[in-house]
């Protein structure tokens, strides 16, 4: 009973298209974790699409975390994804506060945007305090968009080559806000997707590659989240970890493309849980 792992996933959940809490409590559940949701805003289908019901759940939170203060629960890993508010800040704050332990992992996706521009539902006031979360944070996983937003730099349209210097600086600044790790993901160069790691782990400074899969998919940087932490939940070293990460991650990719699965939809991941 005792070696159990538990995970609290604080994310949205978004009833179509593959992403945060839909995506997060089936791989983490697969890699023998018992995944535990905090809803942080119930949606029809995710911001992607032209049109979606969008309940934003942050006056009940308290209300639901607080029974599980009262059951005594404690988490081997915090797993935050997209807030449906800035409120929610305070809110995942006192949650930690309240459930994180010393050997607690903190994982925030500091989930606010894509291609440069914010979600519509994220607006200044919550990517200036996404900031705060991200300092108590273990590891943080932006995608560029999130890490220029995070780290107040401008955007870089076109990776190229000669850029990746200015990305290690980013992840940099980022570790400076207090994070412990920094992987930023998903940085499309030549047709080779990386991901940049600055870690204050062993002083650790590198990145990971694997071949750009013809088509980008909504909730592809949940997937990649979702794996990451139950990885590394599981006590996998961080370069071993992004690899299994980034193994499944594109073997899951090659499917949805051959499948025709539509962007928006989705990655389609289902039928590589067995093999996690
Ligand atoms: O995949 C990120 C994400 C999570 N949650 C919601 C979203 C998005 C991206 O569009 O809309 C609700």
């Amino acid at each position: 009973m005792q070696n159990l792992l538990k995970c609290a996933v604080i994310n949205d959940l978004s009833g179509f298209g593959r992403c945060s809490l839909t995506v997060a409590l089936p791989v983490i559940s697969a890699l023998g974790i018992q995944a535990c949701p905090v809803p942080t805003a119930i949606l029809s289908n995710h911001t992607g699409y032209d049109d979606f019901y969008f309940e934003d759940y942050s006056d009940r939170m308290k209300l639901y975390y607080d029974k599980w203060e009262a059951l005594n629960l404690h988490f081997n890993s915090i797993y935050t994804g997209f807030l449906g508010s800035e409120k929610q800040v305070s809110l995942i704050l006192d949650f930690i506060s309240r459930f994180k332990r010393d050997d607690t992992l903190l994982f925030v996706d500091p989930v606010m945007g894509d291609n440069g521009k914010r979600y519509t539902t994220c607006d200044e006031n919550l990517c200036n305090r996404m900031r705060e979360l991200v300092a108590r944070a273990d590891i943080i996983t932006p995608n560029l968009t999130e890490a220029c937003i995070l780290s107040d730099t401008p955007y870089i349209e076109d990776v190229t080559l000669d850029h990746h210097d200015q990305i290690f600086e980013i992840g940099e600044k980022l570790l400076a806000l207090g994070p412990k790790t920094v992987v930023i993901t998903g940085i499309r160069t030549n047709g080779i997707m990386y991901n940049f790691v600055r870690s204050r782990e062993n002083d650790e400074r590198f990145c990971t590659s694997s071949p750009f899969v013809a088509q980008e998919y909504c909730g592809t940087g949940d997937l990649f989240a979702s794996l990451l932490c139950g990885y590394l939940t599981l006590g996998v070293p961080h370069k071993e970890a992004l690899e299994k990460t980034q193994n499944i991650l594109s073997k899951a990719l090659y499917h949805s493309h051959n499948m025709g699965v539509p962007p928006l939809d989705g990655v389609a991941f289902e039928p590589f849980l067995k093999e996690l």
